[in-house]
């Protein structure tokens, strides 16, 4: 006599599991690029008076004084004009690409109101 064969059709459970895909994908994609670093535009002063950034960073200004205030470099604008920024408002970026010292000051005030950007080498990796 044959053996009957009974064969069990076991359910398999296809566990679809919690693909725990360790989720590195990036918040909001892209690299973003560096945050800019802010100097405050205070009645006829910059904070810091002196800012040090690197090659490659981006500086703005935030204006959080009453008036009016502009940041142009000494040599008439050439390395950057940041042009008028109201109270409340920022400047658009202004990126440094080249190593020194960037002096500059308020178009509308002069002198007297003035500060200086130190650009050094890019921060190594
Ligand atoms: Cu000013």
């Amino acid at each position: 006599m044959k053996c009957v064969y009974l064969f069990l059709v076991a359910g398999t459970l296809s566990l679809a599991g919690l693909l725990s895909s360790s989720a590195d994908e990036p918040k909001g994609g892209k690299k973003s690029e560096a945050k800019p670093i802010t100097v405050t535009m205070k009645s006829l002063s910059y904070d810091p008076k002196k800012l040090e950034v690197h090659v490659g960073d981006a500086v703005v200004w935030t204006n959080k004084a009453r008036t009016t205030h502009t940041a142009i470099s000494d040599d008439a604008g050439k390395t950057f004009d940041t042009g008028e920024i109201e109270p409340g408002k920022s400047s658009k970026r202004v990126k440094f690409e080249k190593e020194g010292e960037f002096k500059y000051h308020c178009k509308v005030h002069g002198k007297t109101m003035s500060g200086t950007i130190v650009v050094k080498a890019a921060a190594k990796k």
